[in-house]
């Protein structure tokens, strides 16, 4: 099933109950003054964070949610209980547009609860009218409708490092190596559809869908998924040895970065030449100054099959993490 980190559900927090009309029956007179109860509140639409990437999944069919209404108010000044809420699951990391007040909420924690519509207050029974001059009052109000309408459901995901690169460049394979991910690797363009996510050392990495040139026109996945590098603290590029320039492609990912905005091309980026096992050392050395040269800064030698280099890198990229506080 396709990943879905974008979509809007409609739901409806609860009206409140009616306020009721009704008497003290006692000691056998019909109207011993007015006893009707307040109508209870409605549900509230109540949005919680799960560990679960793919939850927004299941909005895809099931679009319309709603919380109950409260309960009418009943005799002998008895209150109409609440309605009951509905909770809708999220992954950590949604951003809840809510149309109906135009607030906008981050869902960070797992467990967290926001109550995002709220339900209608419960009207007047007839005993909150009864006043000095009025002692048998008729009057009672009507519970308020719930707030109500679109939701709009963004997720992005929290993790301290993001994988960028172009397809091919090895971003699966560095996350498998560092963490017990299994996503699937390739060698095809595009093998990674959407973001995978992996712990290292208590650190998140995820992985980004590659980019070519022309993404922040649309070409290949475009930049759909570079959301997702939004909220990483950093940003580790990937830049294959395999290529006869590397420099080129590096200044075009850069680019496409720069297009999307959102501050990432002012994350601090891990700058890392990969897959140098495909070339003579000469010549990948070569590349890595090459590459230095563009980017003016240090690059970090990478292969899945050289075991000293991955450990190299990974003892890096927890000195790196580090120096930016993460
Ligand atoms: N020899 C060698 N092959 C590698 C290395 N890293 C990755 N590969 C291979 O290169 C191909 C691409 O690797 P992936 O990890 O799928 O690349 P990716 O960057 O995730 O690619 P997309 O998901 O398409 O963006 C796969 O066939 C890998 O097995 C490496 O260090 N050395
Ligand atoms: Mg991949």
């Amino acid at each position: 099933m396709a990943f879905v980190d974008e979509v809007t559900v409609r739901a409806y927090a609860g009206k409140g109950g009616n306020g009721v009309v009704r008497w003290l029956r006692s000691q056998g007179k019909a109207q011993g003054g007015p006893a009707g109860g307040d109508g209870g509140r409605g549900g509230d639409v109540i949005l919680e964070g799960v560990r679960d990437l793919s939850a927004l999944n299941y909005y895809r069919y099931e679009k319309e949610f709603r919380a109950e209404a409260g309960k009418p108010g009943e005799s002998e000044l008895r209150h109409g209980a609440k309605g009951a809420s509905i909770v809708l699951k999220v992954p950590i990391g949604t951003v809840a547009r809510v149309e109906a007040t135009n607030r906008v909420y981050e869902i960070l924690e797992e467990g967290t609860q926001m109550t995002v519509l709220h339900g209608g207050d419960g009207g007047k029974g007839n005993a909150r009218f009864k006043g000095s001059t009025n002692q048998n009052p008729f009057q009672q109000t009507d519970g308020k409708p719930g707030e109500g309408g679109g939701i709009e459901l963004t997720l992005k995901i929290i993790a301290d490092a993001g994988l960028v690169g172009m397809p091919n460049a090895g971003k699966s394979t560095l996350l498998n190596a560092l963490t017990r991910t299994k996503a699937k690797t390739g060698s095809y363009a595009f093998t990674t559809l959407e973001p995978n996510l992996g712990d290292f050392n208590g650190h998140l990495i995820a992985d980004i869908p590659g980019l070519i040139e022309g993404a922040s026109e649309g070409k290949g996945l475009g930049t759909r998924f570079l959301k997702h590098a939004e909220r990483t603290k950093i940003i580790v590029h990937l830049v294959s040895a395999e290529l006869d320039d590397p420099s080129s492609a590096y200044r075009k990912v850069r680019k496409e970065l720069d297009s999307f905005g959102h501050g990432l091309s002012d994350k601090p980026e891990l700058l890392v030449l990969s897959k140098v096992d495909l070339v003579p050392e000469e010549q990948w050395r070569e590349r890595c100054a090459q590459l230095a040269e563009e980017a003016k800064k240090e690059i970090v030698p990478l292969s899945s099959e050289r075991p000293e280099l991955c450990d190299a890198f990974a003892a890096r990229l927890i000195d790196f993490l580090k120096s930016y506080g993460v």
